[in-house]
C-alpha cells in the first residue's frame, strides 16, 4: 500500500493533522494502536486557546464546540482564604479561552475523519517506523497480518510512550527532563461547577483545581503523593480534601455527588530535540510533555500540527522545503515557552516536600504581588491565553 503520509497516533495532533491535509487533498493513514473506544475513554485536558479553536474552525471540527464549548474571559487564583479573579480578557485586549473537553475535541475530529471516509486503522499492533532518511515506510499488524504502508512522509503523533520518538537515531535525540514529586487526582462528576470560571487554589496542604466540562458536568483535581493509589480515594475522602483546600465560600459552592471518573497523572515536564529527522516529525505528546497547571499541553499538540501543515503544505503545493525544514525550530521556541509557563505555574501553586513554612510565604507573596500587579498579571494572562504563533 502507498500513500503521501502516515500519521501514527489517532489522539488530537494525528486526527488534527489529518484532517487539516485532507482540507488540501493530501492523502493520510492514521495508525492507533488502541481501539476507538479506549482513545476515546480518556479523560484529559478541558481548556483550548483561540490559536487552537481556530485551527479547529479552519478543519471544519468546530460546530459542537460553539454550540457547547463554554468561553471564560477570566480565571480566578485562590490563596489566603480568598478568591482573586484575574481578567484575562481585559488583560489580554480581549482575547479569551474555551473550556471544551479534550474527549470531545478528539471526538469531532473521528466524526469528521469518518464521514470523509479517511482510513484509520484501529488496533494496529507492532507499529514500527522504517528508511525516513531515505524512503520511508511503516509496517504493522492487523489481526496477525502484516502490513506495509510507502509513504512520503512520517508523522509520529503517537505521545509520551509511543514508538516514534524512540525510533529517531538515539546520537540525534537530546531529552530534557523534570519530575515533579506528586500527582494529580482528577474526578468528574454530574454536578454543576463551584464557579462560574476555574479556581486554582494553592493551599499548604496541596494544590486543588476547580474546573469543569460545561454546566452541569464538574472537573476537579487534588494534589496527591507521587505514588498514591485510586483505590485509596473514595468520593467522601475527595469531597472533604478538595474543600479543606478552598477558601469557605468557594467550599460552600461545592456541589458533590458519585463520581464516574476517578484517574492519576503523573507530573513531569519533557521536551526532546529536535522534532524532524529527514521524513519523520515528532508531534505533540511525542515531542514534550507539561504538567496540566497552565493547560498547555493540547494547545501545544496544536501548534506542532499547524506549524507542521504550513510546511506540509508548502510542499505539496510550491515543492518547497523550507516549512519542513524550519518545523522544528518554529515549533520549539513556541514549546520552551509553554514548558517554561507550566513549570512556573506548577512551582507556584503546589507544595513541594521542601516547601516548608518559608516557602509557603514566599508562594503567597508571590501570588499577592501577583494579583496586585498589573504587569505581572498581564504576564500570566498573555500566556494563559496562548502566545501568538
Ligand atoms: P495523545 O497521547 O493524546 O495521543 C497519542 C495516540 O497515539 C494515542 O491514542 C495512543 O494510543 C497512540 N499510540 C501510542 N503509541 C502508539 C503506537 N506505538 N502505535 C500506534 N499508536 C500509538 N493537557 C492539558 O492541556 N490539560 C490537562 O488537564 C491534561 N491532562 C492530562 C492527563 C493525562 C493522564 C495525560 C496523559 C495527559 C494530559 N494532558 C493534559 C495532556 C494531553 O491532553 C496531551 O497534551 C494531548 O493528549 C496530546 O495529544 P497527542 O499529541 O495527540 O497525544
Ligand atoms: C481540565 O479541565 O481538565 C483542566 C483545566 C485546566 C488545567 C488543567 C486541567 O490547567
Amino acid at each position: 500500500m502507498r500513500t503521501q503520509i502516515v500519521i501514527v497516533g489517532s489522539g488530537p495532533s494525528g486526527l488534527l493533522l489529518g484532517q487539516l491535509l485532507a482540507g488540501i487533498g493530501v492523502e493520510t493513514v492514521i495508525l492507533e494502536r488502541s481501539s476507538r473506544e479506549h482513545v476515546l475513554g480518556r479523560v484529559r485536558a478541558g481548556v483550548l486557546e483561540q490559536g487552537t479553536v481556530e485551527l479547529l474552525e479552519e478543519a471544519g471540527a468546530a460546530a459542537r464546540l460553539h454550540a457547547e464549548g463554554l468561553p471564560h474571559s477570566g480565571i480566578s487564583l485562590a490563596f489566603d482564604e480568598r478568591l482573586h479573579r484575574i481578567d484575562l480578557a481585559a488583560l489580554t485586549g480581549g482575547k479569551h479561552v474555551t473550556v471544551y473537553g479534550q474527549t470531545e475535541v478528539t471526538h469531532d475530529l473521528m466524526d469528521k475523519r469518518e464521514a470523509a471516509g479517511l482510513v484509520t486503522v484501529y488496533e494496529a499492533a507492532d507499529v514500527a517506523l522504517h528508511d525516513f532518511d531515505g524512503a520511508p515506510f511503516v509496517t504493522y499488524a492487523k489481526d496477525g497480518v502484516s502490513h506495509r504502508i510507502d509513504c512520503d512522509f512520517i508523522a509520529g503523533c503517537d505521545g509520551y510512550h509511543g514508538v516514534s520518538r524512540k525510533s529517531a537515531p538515539e546520537r540525534a535525540l537530546k531529552t530534557f527532563e523534570r519530575q515533579y514529586p506528586f500527582g494529580w487526582l482528577g474526578v468528574l462528576a454530574e454536578v454543576p461547577p463551584a464557579d462560574r470560571e476555574l479556581v486554582y487554589a494553592n493551599h499548604e496542604r496541596g494544590f486543588a483545581l476547580c474546573s469543569m466540562r460545561s454546566t452541569h458536568r464538574s472537573r476537579y483535581y487534588v494534589q496527591c503523593p507521587q505514588d498514591d493509589r485510586v483505590e485509596a480515594w473514595s468520593d467522601d475522602r475527595f469531597w472533604d480534601e478538595l474543600r479543606r483546600r478552598l477558601p469557605e465560600q468557594t467550599a460552600a459552592s461545592v456541589t458533590t455527588g458519585p463520581s464516574f471518573e476517578k484517574s492519576i497523572a503523573p507530573l513531569r515536564s519533557f521536551v526532546a530535540e529536535p522534532m524532524h529527522f529527514g521524513r519523520l516529525f515528532l508531534v505533540g505528546d511525542a515531542a514534550h510533555i507539561v504538567p496540566p497547571t497552565g493547560a498547555k499541553g493540547l494547545n501545544l499538540a496544536a501548534s506542532d500540527v499547524r506549524y507542521l501543515f504550513a510546511g506540509l503544505r508548502d510542499f505539496y503545493t510550491d515543492k518547497s522545503q523550507s516549512g519542513i525544514e524550519a518545523y522544528s525550530q518554529k515549533a520549539l521556541a513556541r514549546v520552551w515557552k509553554a514548558v517554561r509557563f507550566s513549570w512556573w505555574m506548577t512551582t507556584m501553586l503546589h507544595r513541594f516536600p521542601d516547601t516548608g513554612d518559608f516557602g509557603q510565604r514566599i508562594q503567597e507573596a508571590e501570588l499577592d504581588y501577583l494579583v496586585h500587579s498589573q504587569a505581572a498579571s498581564t504576564a500570566l494572562a498573555e500566556n494563559y491565553v496562548g502566545l501568538p504563533w
